[in-house]
């Protein structure tokens, strides 16, 4: 293990689905990184943090072996991975991250009568995730056979080397192109933020915690709205009883217009023309909704 760094790393996707938005992320969160030439390592400008630009099966690998802090990456393969200790893991899920979302799913030729998870008994099922697998099917209390595969999952029922697969799958056309269809989600999936806890009593652990008090407020904000408004002081308690969420909304008063009141308020999730034409109706007017960009607590 190395704890000699005294800079922070982070591993995230090189490329693929989850690249673009891990690093847009960690900007989010106040991180600024200047890519270095052969682009795998990412120097950090405003804090001494730094990002490793890899492949996502390698990064529980990273954690593991305390050559990254945290890394971003998919919660299939970092569940797979964790399987493959004999021990607990020396990493674990931080944070769900709220994009990368998909299913790992039990799949099956559509022509194949039958959607019970007992139907799989005795079957050969490909998948790129046997932990996960064999993990679903030991507390379902099913013997199957598993083939393991790197790749092409889908193909694998044509080809006749497996009956069914597991697989990930988002909006199920690959399923569909394949003529297989979806039976059983053995695990929701998404990006999550990854690492070892608690965060080590140094520098390096204090980083992980600020880092993590900027993401819950980037995190918290995401959905958010700032709401601000305008209206007779007499609709007030109608208003509020509209307000998207139920938040607690700050009211203060108009120089001048005794009769009137100002509210603003953060809501949680997105402020609807619905809500809006509602809230006019009441009496608001003046109405603005903007986004939020960071929240503190
Ligand atoms: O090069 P590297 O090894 O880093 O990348 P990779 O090719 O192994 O992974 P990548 O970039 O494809 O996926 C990274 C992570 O994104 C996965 O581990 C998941 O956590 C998440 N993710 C989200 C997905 C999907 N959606 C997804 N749809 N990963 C893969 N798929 C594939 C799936 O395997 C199947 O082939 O897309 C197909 C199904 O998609 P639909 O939309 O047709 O259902
Ligand atoms: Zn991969």
């Amino acid at each position: 293990m190395s704890t000699s760094r005294d800079r922070l790393r982070i591993a995230v996707q090189k490329t693929g689905r989850l690249g673009e938005s891990s690093r847009q992320l960690l900007e989010r969160c106040g991180l600024k990184f200047r890519s270095s030439r052969d682009k795998l390592f990412c120097f950090g400008e405003n804090m001494p943090v730094d990002l490793l630009l890899v492949r996502d099966d390698d990064i529980p690998g990273l954690l593991a072996d305390g050559v990254c802090d945290l890394g971003v990456v998919g919660r299939n393969v970092l569940g797979e991975s964790a399987l493959g200790f004999d021990q607990r893991a020396p990493f674990q899920e931080l944070r769900a991250l709220g994009f990368g979302g998909c299913r790992l799913s039990i799949a099956v030729p559509q022509e194949q009568q039958g959607s019970d998870a007992s139907d799989l008994a005795g079957k050969r099922i490909a998948t790129s995730y046997p932990n996960l697998l064999a993990n679903w099917l030991r507390e379902q209390k099913i013997e199957a056979q598993i083939v393991t595969l790197s790749g092409s999952v889908e193909i694998a029922p044509k080809l006749g080397s497996a009956d069914l697969i597991c697989d990930l799958v988002s909006s199920g056309a690959t399923l569909i192109a394949n003529q297989l269809r979806e039976t059983q989600v053995i695990m929701s999936s998404e990006a999550v933020l990854a690492g070892c806890w608690p965060a080590p009593q140094n520098e390096r652990g204090e980083l992980i915690e600020l880092l993590l008090r900027r993401l819950d407020g980037v995190l918290e904000v995401r959905e958010s709205r700032l709401l601000m408004l305008k209206a007779p002081r007499t609709a007030l308690s109608i208003i509020v009883g509209l307000l998207p969420g139920g938040p607690s909304p700050t009211v203060t008063t108009i120089e001048g217009r005794p009769d009137d009141i100002a509210l603003q308020c953060v809501c949680s999730g997105n402020v609807s023309w619905q809500d809006l034409e509602a809230m006019k109706l009441a009496g608001a007017h003046g109405m603005l909704v903007l986004p939020v960009e960071k929240m503190l607590a």
